[in-house]
């Protein structure tokens, strides 16, 4: 599920060319380490604490010729609703595992499978970093494929997928040629590749979204108005009335 190499002459017209932008998400189960993740992506100090996020936190790095947006979104359960929103403008995904959570592993297999397979996820490139790789009995890179049976994932929905065994926490303010850089490489080359393609798909979902949200839109304020209506004066006095109200 690789995608093809281009030609010599591609990448050198590539490089003279202006930079691309390129929008990731990044998503997984709460407390997999995304937010420590970013930060040694940005190339700052290991965190002494790291809060959970609530909502999402947006940070803008370049990356050869790359201007990357990343989407840091929250990973509480209650939270996830929100992911859907940042698919149709991402060209590529960052799934992040917490390794050393073996109870969680279903959860974690169930949620990677529902990004996967999303209408505005499916066929885009996905780097799995499977963090945490510092604990004494995490999950290695084989164990990991196995339990989420990513194979079969990735085969189904067409996704281009990389695993990086990782420590998000030992990456943090070293110099970017880790495991996470090289994962974050493999992404954008990825995306890079195939550019035009990925491009012209991110347009299109992102019109799709705004129609579907106009379409919820329309439908509530239909709904509003509909409930103005049943709470009108008259009708309320009618059930009083029925229900026996002393005014009858
Ligand atoms: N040992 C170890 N701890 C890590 C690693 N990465 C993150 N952590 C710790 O795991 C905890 C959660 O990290 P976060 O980066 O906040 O996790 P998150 O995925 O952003 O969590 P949410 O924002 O709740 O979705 C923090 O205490 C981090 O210090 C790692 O590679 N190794
Ligand atoms: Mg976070």
């Amino acid at each position: 599920f690789s995608l093809m190499m281009p030609t010599c002459g591609e990448w050198f017209k590539w490089w003279r060319g202006p930079a691309r932008k390129v929008t990731l998400v990044m998503v997984g189960l709460d407390n997999a380490g995304k937010t420590t993740t970013v930060k040694g992506i940005q190339g700052g100090e290991f965190p002494s604490k790291v809060l959970p996020t609530v909502g999402f936190s947006k940070v803008d790095v370049k990356q050869d010729k790359f201007e990357v947006t990343i989407f840091d979104l929250g990973g509480g359960e209650r939270i996830r609703g929100i992911w859907k929103k940042y698919y149709p403008e991402s060209h590529g995904v960052v799934f992040v595992v917490d390794s050393s959570d073996i109870r969680r592993i279903q959860e974690t297999k169930a949620t990677i499978a529902e990004v996967l397979r999303h209408p505005w996820v499916s066929g885009k490139p996905v780097l799995v970093l499977a963090n945490k790789q510092d604990h004494e009995g995490a999950l290695a890179v084989g164990e990991i494929i196995e339990h989420l049976s990513l194979e079969k994932l990735v085969n189904r929905n067409q996704c281009p997928c990389q695993v990086e065994p990782c420590s998000a926490v030992a990456s943090c303010g070293k110099k970017a040629d880790g495991p996470i850089e090289n994962g974050l490489n493999w992404l954008l080359r990825s995306i890079g590749e195939d550019y035009e393609a990925i491009r012209e798909r991110v347009r299109r979902d992102t019109e799709r979204q705004r129609a579907h949200e106009e379409r919820e839109n329309t439908y509530h304020k239909r709904y509003e108005s509909s409930h103005v209506f049943h709470t009108h004066p008259d009708i309320l006095i009618s059930c009083l009335s029925r229900a026996g109200s002393p005014w009858s």
